[in-house]
């Protein structure tokens, strides 16, 4: 029923609309739609750079997902060590498991998982044993975590302590950002394209969209309400569903 009412929406919206008019409009908001996915993914090196990486830009409830500490060195690097910031009444560290940062020096490496305590998980650190260096940008480590089934609102993640170490021993100049993923409430919009049920279509829909966007059925940031045409992926064709109801 959801799926007919969105499609008997479009029609009678090319009906009212010129085409031009039409392309025009999908033409502006597939430009910003693609500046937000470039904002999502690019983030410029500046000195040494560990950032988190979700697998995923929205959760539910229940999820499993995972984050990567991604380490860029702007130099030659042999060890590091890092604190991170959690929510302990949100989710719970399932895991963490060590990168292929410097594994990719071909040598043996040391690898501590930490230790949790409340809201931190503290002194994960790695090295390489022996002589060599890394300076290619990997994955330190990924934390395994699951969001708690009565979690809402949105989640915050944050490195502390982090301290990247050359061959001598020196710590090297980090820079590391806080990220936020958000929760989505499982309830099914009430208006279509209405995925935070706040009763209009806008921007912070269209971040939840683009979250979204490239998924597939079984995949964690899959929800069946983004897949406008229920085909099992959130494609472009979606996103054409989507656009014509921004704004509504
Ligand atoms: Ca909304
Ligand atoms: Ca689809």
């Amino acid at each position: 029923m959801f799926k007919k009412h969105v499609f008997f929406s479009i029609i009678g919206q090319d009906n009212k609309m010129s085409a031009r008019k039409r392309i025009f409009q999908l033409a502006m908001k597939s430009a910003v739609f693609l500046t937000v996915l470039l904002n999502l993914y690019c983030i410029g090196a500046i000195a040494s750079e560990v950032t988190l990486r979700p697998s995923t830009e929205v959760i539910t409830p229940g999820d499993i997902f995972t984050v990567d500490i991604f380490v860029t060195p702007d130099t030659s690097i042999t060890g590091m060590q890092l604190d991170l910031v959690f929510d302990a009444s949100k989710v719970r560290i399932e895991n963490v498991e060590e990168g292929s940062l410097f594994k990719q020096s071909g040598m043996k490496t040391i690898f501590s998982k930490g230790i949790i305590d409340n809201d931190l998980l503290m002194d994960v650190y790695g090295l390489i044993l022996g002589d060599e260096t890394v300076s290619t940008g990997a994955t330190f480590a990924t934390v395994t975590f699951t969001l708690d089934k009565q979690a809402s609102g949105s989640l915050n993640l944050g490195l502390m302590n982090v301290v990247l170490s050359d061959k001598t021993g020196n710590s090297l100049e980090t820079i590391s950002k806080d990220i936020i993923i958000e929760i989505l409430d499982e309830s099914p919009p009430q208006i279509p394209g209405d995925f935070n049920n706040d009763g209009v279509v806008d921007f912070y829909d269209f971040v939840w969209f683009a979250g979204a966007y490239g998924s597939r059925e079984g995949d964690v940031n899959y929800e069946p309400f983004f897949d406008f045409d229920n085909d099992g992926n959130v494609d472009f064709y979606d996103f054409v569903v989507f656009a014509s109801l921004y704004g509504q």
